[in-house]
């Protein structure tokens, strides 16, 4: 309660607990944080949610970590002996051991790891974490980014040569068709679900594909009720239905793509002018794609994009046998290939795979063509899958017969302020031939783009394959939790020679640590922000967020640790001598805005960075800027998968521990397990605090009424979980939305939660609830190694009294 003598102050600016970045006003008391509200003033303040809310709980929670700790005793000791240490000692003691390690082993020895920045405050020090490993030589950056940004950003590469919809984001203030997959931002990204409500009541039309009937799917004109994992099927079948009925924007796929390019029969490899036995004329580009030219009835040849209509006159579908070097070669176009992989995907045939109704399929397919623009958005649903690179792949070139992209009302890269970039890409030497441990498995993979994927750590600590790993430095990330194969985890995690964590909390990772850093929270720290992501006007937001109250105890920002440590490290020239201001200001620099002004102006401030739209089609150099892949165009064909030895097109790949493809283990675990994040925690956070956990107070599994009827399972049993892998604990909670054979899990459950009483689960026993202990790391996505957490087989029984 506010006296007349004390003082309230309110604090502008995000919070950053989460992938959404709600603009909000924090209030403070007497110096004490008391509440957190929206600011309708910010470009995403609309609205905030019940984890926002409970922001003052989580910074003066009694857990927290408050000063520096050295481990005294051995891994695996059940009591660590933590001791207290003082900043210096930690920091020296730390780069100590990651100076021995480089030295005797090389800096790819040592790994980094960050917790995911969809899902805690590392956004604001992902970009200096990454400079950190750069400058010290590492190449392995651990940050779940085979599990939750492949398909976002990775894998939509080879389709479009652009992070779609990671980068290209869907433009909902204007799009005619939603489509979300395997996305609810109703629970994960409050600002799209409030972007998405308003566009329904403007009349926007709304696609859902999930196997549960969510906030969104409740309000979706067509709620697709997908098996998990089959969502590369459904994909194809969508759109065959859209090539038969001629509902696809044949020009945009002419000029754009490679649709109309001819693909040798005998290698799969796309025409060039220089395998045909004669010359084309007006062609001295061996290179050169080829086409057949409806107009002149004859091959063509095809270089970069030449822009909108210049391709008119190309075949789309044809079959033909060329002349070529070798002899004659059947050649087919790719969109012949293309339509022929769909056509065969009927909608009869997806009722079957996908147990989607063939009358829904049909009807997405007309909404996606009548009502474009369209704007997508996919994620979790289809992210940690067998085929996460093919089903992303499929729902890109879904996405392509639109004609939608870049185009107002689809997704959109939207402006931002000029930065300078932080990352360091620069400061590593790329000569050495050294990689990221993937690289040699999976050279396509996260590895391509400096990422390490958490089985990939694993095997370098524990099998020393393909090079050792004997250090790791972690920021958050509770890998132990988030990742499949826990047990392997920890029996890595206590091989290291030399951890060091830094965290607001202790959790089962940080736990074996050598050192653990205690870290402020985002509401304890400044922090320079470029962007917010889900409209032109968030986009072009600068804003350097203030803190709300000082750092509790010790502890210092993720941003102080890296500033602090790079000196220690010896790499403080690449660090502005650890002055973080100075930093700051070399990467605002190019914006034109100052640090003055924008601590002038808390809220942040406009860059007034202008969104353009169809950027493929500015000139460049004189031509059309195309595309950034290796043809320029849009490769619904890929040959740089073809030449890896993957599809060069998405070709439907059922899930690898499914029911099409473990005949031998149907009858032990007939059901499908998938998982889902829950509103109200953030991934394997949150669980300790009062105002969030009364109204969860533990894991629970989603069943059909009659999957849990047959069972003797009753809603609120507890229950387990049981997969070839492992066998874990939740209580039942009937979801009569599901598929009968479809059961839901939650994972992330450890913490207790002291001042209500509610209880933690054991990470690594059958009678915890720990979720990934079910999931194995064998049955992979062949190109970025991300695991099946969304598609498995399970049974589910009711825990008998002597369990
Ligand atoms: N409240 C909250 N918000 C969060 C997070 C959180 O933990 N809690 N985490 C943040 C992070 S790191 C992320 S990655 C985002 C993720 O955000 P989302 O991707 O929206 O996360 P989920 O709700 O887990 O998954 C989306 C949907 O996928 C469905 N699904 C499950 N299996 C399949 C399948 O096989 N196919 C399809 N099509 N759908 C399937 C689930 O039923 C679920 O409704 O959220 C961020 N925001
Ligand atoms: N079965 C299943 N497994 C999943 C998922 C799923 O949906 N189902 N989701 C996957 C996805 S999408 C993701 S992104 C990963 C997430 O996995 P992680 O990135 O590991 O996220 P969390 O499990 O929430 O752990 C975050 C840790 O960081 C700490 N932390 C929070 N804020 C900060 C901060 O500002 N600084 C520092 N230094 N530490 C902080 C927290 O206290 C916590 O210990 O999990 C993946 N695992
Ligand atoms: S949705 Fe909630 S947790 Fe996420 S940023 Fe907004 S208020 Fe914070
Ligand atoms: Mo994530």
């Amino acid at each position: 309660m506010s006296t007349d003598s004390s003082r309230t102050e309110h604090v502008a600016g995000y919070c950053a607990l989460c992938v959404s970045r709600c603009g909000t006003i924090a209030t403070v008391v007497d110096g004490r944080f008391v509440a957190f509200e929206p600011d309708p003033l910010h470009p995403t303040g609309q609205a905030i949610c019940a984890k926002g809310r409970a922001a003052p709980e989580l910074v003066y929670h009694v857990e927290r970590l408050t000063h520096p700790l050295r481990r005294t005793r051995p891994k695996g000791d059940p009591d660590p002996g933590w001791e207290r240490i003082s900043w210096d000692e930690a920091l020296d003691e730390t780069a100590a051991q990651l100076r021995r390690l480089a030295r005797d082993h090389g800096p790819e020895s040592v790994a980094f790891a960050v917790a995911s920045p969809s899902t805690s405050a590392l956004s604001d020090a992902l970009g200096w974490v990454e400079r950190l490993k750069n400058a010290f030589g590492s190449r392995n950056f651990i940050g779940a980014f085979e599990l939750c940004g492949w398909g976002r950003y990775g894998a939509t590469l080879s389709t479009f040569g652009e992070s779609v919809p990671g980068v290209y984001m869907p433009d909902l203030e204007h799009a005619g068709c939603i489509l979300y997959w395997g996305y609810n931002p109703n629970l994960a990204r409050l600002t799209h679900a409030v972007a998405t409500t308003d566009a329904l009541k403007r009349g926007a039309r709304l696609i859902v594909v999930d196997p549960r009937r969510t906030g969104p799917a409740s309000k979706a004109d067509v709620w697709l009720r997908v098996r998990p994992g089959t969502d590369g099927a459904l994909a194809l079948g969508i759109a065959g239905v859209m090539i038969e009925r001629g509902w696809f924007d044949a020009d945009f796929l002419r000029d754009w793509t490679n649709a109309p390019m001819l693909v040798r029969g005998d290698t799969g490899r796309l025409l060039r002018a220089g395998d045909l036995e004669g010359a084309i004329a007006g062609t001295d580009d061996a290179a050169a794609f080829v086409a057949w030219s409806e107009q002149d009835e004859a091959l063509v040849t095809c270089g970069r994009p030449a822009g909108d209509g210049a391709r008119a006159h190309l075949a789309l579908e044809r079959k033909l046998t060329i002349e070529t070097g070798s002899g004659p070669v059947d050649c087919t176009t790719v969109f012949s290939l293309v339509a022929e992989m769909c056509r065969r995907h009927t909608p009869e045939l997806i009722e079957e795979i996908c147990g989607v109704d063939r009358a829904h399929l049909v009807e997405a397919a007309r909404l996606l063509w009548h009502e474009r623009p369209v704007a997508y958005y996919a994620w979790s649903g289809v992210e940690m899958q067998s085929s996460a690179t093919q089903i992303a792949r499929a729902i890109a070139q879904l996405y392509a017969l639109t004609g939608s992209f870049d185009r107002q009302g689809g997704n959109v890269r939207y402006a931002s302020a000029a930065a300078n970039p932080i990352e360091g890409h620069d400061l590593i030497s790329r000569a050495d031939g050294r990689h990221a441990l993937g690289f040699y498995e999976r050279p396509l993979g996260p590895a391509r783009f400096g990422f390490t994927t958490t089985e990939e750590l694993y095997r370098g600590i524990l099998e020393g394959q393909p090079y050792a790993i004997r250090g790791l430095v972690g920021f958050g990330t509770n890998l132990l939790l988030s990742h499949a194969d826990g047990l392997r985890g920890r029996e890595a995690l206590s091989a290291l020679e030399f951890t060091v964590y830094a965290d607001l909390f202790m959790s089962p990772t940080a736990e074996l640590a050598d050192i653990v850093l205690p870290v402020a929270s985002a509401f304890e720290t400044e922090t320079l922000r470029f962007g917010f992501e889900v409209s032109p006007e968030a986009q072009s937001h600068v804003q350097l967020r203030r803190r709300v109250v000082d750092p509790i105890g010790e502890s210092r920002s993720d941003t102080d640790i890296v500033f602090d440590l790079a000196c220690r490290l010896g790499l403080g020239e690449v660090f502005w001598d650890g002055s973080v201001e100075a930093a700051y200001r070399h990467h605002l620099a190019p914006s034109g805005i100052t640090l003055e002004e924008l601590r002038a102006h808390p809220r942040g401030v406009d860059a007034k960075a202008r969104t353009t739209y169809r950027k493929f089609t500015e000139t460049v150099d004189g031509a059309p800027r195309g595309f950034a892949t290796p043809s320029g165009m849009i490769e619904l064909y890929s040959e740089t998968l073809l030449a890896h030895g993957y599809a060069p097109l998405p070709e439907y790949e059922p899930p690898l521990v499914g029911p099409a493809t473990r005949g031998d283990l149907r009858e032990r675990f007939p059901l499908i397990l998938t998982c889902a994040k829950h509103l109200l925690f953030c991934e394997s956070q949150n669980r300790q605090l009062p105002s969030l956990r009364r109204r969860a107070l533990e894991p629970e599994v989603e069943l059909h009424p009659e999957t849990a009827e047959v069972r003797g399972i009753a809603g609120g049993d507890w229950v387990r979980l049981e997969t070839e892998r492992g066998s874990v604990r939740a209580r039942a909670r009937m979801n009569p939305s599901l598929e009968p054979r479809v059961v839901c899990g939650q994972h992330g459950w450890w913490q207790a939660c002291e001042a209500i009483g509610a209880p933690g689960y054991d990470p690594f026993g059958r009678d915890g609830a720990n979720f990934n202990l079910l999931i194995g790391c064998d049955a992979i996505d062949p190109v970025s190694g991300s695991v099946p957490h969304r598609a498995y087989l399970c049974e589910v029984r009711k825990v008998s009294s002597s369990e």
